[in-house]
């Protein structure tokens, strides 16, 4: 067990200079938002199977507001499924996690929330965990973590807790927060974020003048802590980074300096470019922060209003005799076929289609009514900018400014236009390559850490 430490009196009154409602953002820029690219379509393509356990990748869509109506469905339908079915069995993080997913950003699942009374069962599961701590050596039935991220929910959707319990057992000097004498940068993040709110609902809550003092202390002290595990712009490690910006957000001025946000932004585009976010969970753990987000923003209304940055402009076009054009808005990571959908919204005649599932996904059949025959050796051929695909329509993501089109192969007349199309075709790879060279890279990309 970790002895705990009396602060220095210089350090309290330090801490004690900073103001109570910090909020230094640090976040990707318009013309860097593409480096999050590769961790949104990774988000938005994996398989979810997981219940209850994916509430984390739900909580991030809605608050980042990536606006995909299925996958928001099915994760949302999955996380009702297994509080339903486990609800006894579910841990207090888990249960916390499944309130603020499908509490986030006022949607209608959180009329599942007070049907159920999730929150006051949240507020058993964490007086639970206080009542293990006295019987057990101070130690809860889960983790710190998980003790924060109930906290948290509690706090943000008017469960009850007590102020008592919260001041004795946070204390930043509590052997909860360590893991074999080494500080968790995870663990110290979510109690940031749980003690900030609860001391912005000092009033609500009637909270007298010391007990805010000492709670913004423990905040102050946590997120020394946090900056005190720092290295090249990350905080413990790039998986707790993410939430280690969250409290840095809201209880220090640590991102004031330009030059430490660049620094992090840095660090974390390339590890992005290595794939180190290859689990949908670490990605849905970093964005908030990059977005500019942290999670006492879930209960904003205005939490996944984000449309400058998500949603991007397409042409689109049909050629069959002669060209039918159009041009589209759709969300940030949507691929050839949603084009095609939201096209076909704007006008049916002319943008109809249809799709037949094969084992690479949706392979477009028709176009206009006008349907492609493998024994007349006629298909529909995507291109992107003048050159055909090497991904089929439902995994070929298109980008902002993009122009898409779908042509009959081969016209009715053979015609130099298709010539040149059928030579363009002759090395899609090497092209698409040459076109990338041209684009920026992402700050960071060719710096290794
Ligand atoms: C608490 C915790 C632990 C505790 C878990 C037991 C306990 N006392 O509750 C301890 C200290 C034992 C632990 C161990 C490990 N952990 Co840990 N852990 C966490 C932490 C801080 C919170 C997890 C949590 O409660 N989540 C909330 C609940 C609601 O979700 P949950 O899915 O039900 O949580 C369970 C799992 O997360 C599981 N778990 C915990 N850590 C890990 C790691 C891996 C790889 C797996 C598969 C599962 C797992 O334990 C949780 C409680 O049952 C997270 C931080 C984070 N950002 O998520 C790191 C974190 C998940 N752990 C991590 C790692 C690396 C490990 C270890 C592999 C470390 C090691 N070198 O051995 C081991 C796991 C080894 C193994 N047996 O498979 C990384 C994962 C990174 C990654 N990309 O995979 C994280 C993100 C920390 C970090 N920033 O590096 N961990």
């Amino acid at each position: 067990m970790r002895p705990p430490r009396q602060l220095p009196l210089m350090g309290l009154l330090f801490f004690s200079l900073i103001p109570s409602q910090l909020c230094q953002i640090c976040k990707v820029n318009k013309t860097d938002f593409r480096c999050l690219e590769p961790l949104i379509n990774m988000m938005l393509k994996a398989n979810y199977t997981k219940g209850i356990q994916n509430a984390n990748v739900l909580l991030t869509l809605r608050l980042v507001g990536i606006k995909n109506q299925s996958l928001e469905q099915q994760l949302s339908q999955q996380i009702k499924e297994d509080i339903n079915s486990k609800e006894m069995e579910l841990t207090s993080g888990q249960l916390a996690l499944g309130i603020l997913a499908l509490g986030a950003c006022e949607n209608p699942d959180e009329e599942f929330i007070h049907g159920d009374h999730l929150v006051s069962k949240l507020g058993d599961k964490f007086q639970a965990e206080i009542q293990n701590m006295e019987t057990h050596d101070g130690n809860p039935l889960t983790n710190y973590y998980q003790l924060s991220l109930a906290l948290l929910a509690l706090c943000l959707f008017n469960g009850s807790y007590s102020i008592t319990s919260v001041t004795y057992y946070f204390t930043p000097e509590n052997k909860n927060y360590y893991f074999e004498d080494q500080f968790s940068v995870d663990t110290g993040a979510m109690a940031v974020l749980a003690l900030t709110c609860v001391q912005r609902n000092k009033t609500q809550r009637k909270m007298e003048a010391s007990t805010e003092d000492k709670i913004n202390n423990y905040t102050a002290t946590l997120a020394k802590k946090i900056q005190s595990e720092g290295k090249q712009g990350l905080f413990g490690n790039i998986f707790s980074t993410g939430e280690a910006m969250q409290a840095l957000f809201v209880s220090s001025d640590y991102y004031k300096s330009k030059t430490n946000c660049q620094e992090t932004l840095r660090t974390v585009f390339y590890n992005i470019s290595q794939n180190a976010f290859s689990l949908p969970i670490a990605a849905a753990q970093i964005l908030p922060a990059l977005m500019g987000k942290t999670y006492l923003d879930v209960t904003n209304t205005s939490c996944s209003h984000n449309p400058a940055t998500l949603n991007i402009s397409v042409k689109y076009s049909v050629r069959i005799n002669q060209t039918s054009h159009t041009e589209v808005t759709v969300r940030k990571g949507s691929v050839f076929l949603d084009v095609m959908k939201a096209a076909q919204e704007k006008n049916e005649t002319l943008f109809r289609f249809t799709v037949e599932e094969t084992s690479w996904g949706p392979y477009v059949t028709s176009v206009q009514g006008i349907r492609a025959s493998s024994s007349d050796r006629t298909y529909w051929q995507l291109l992107s900018n003048g050159q055909p695909l090497s991904q089929g329509a439902g995994s070929y993501v298109v980008q902002n400014g993009d122009n898409l089109e779908i042509l009959f192969f081969p016209p009715p007349t053979s015609s130099p236009a298709l010539q040149s199309g059928a030579e363009r075709s002759s090395c899609p790879l090497l092209r698409a390559l040459i076109v990338n060279s041209q684009i920026h890279p992402c700050p960071g990309l060719h710096e290794p850490v």
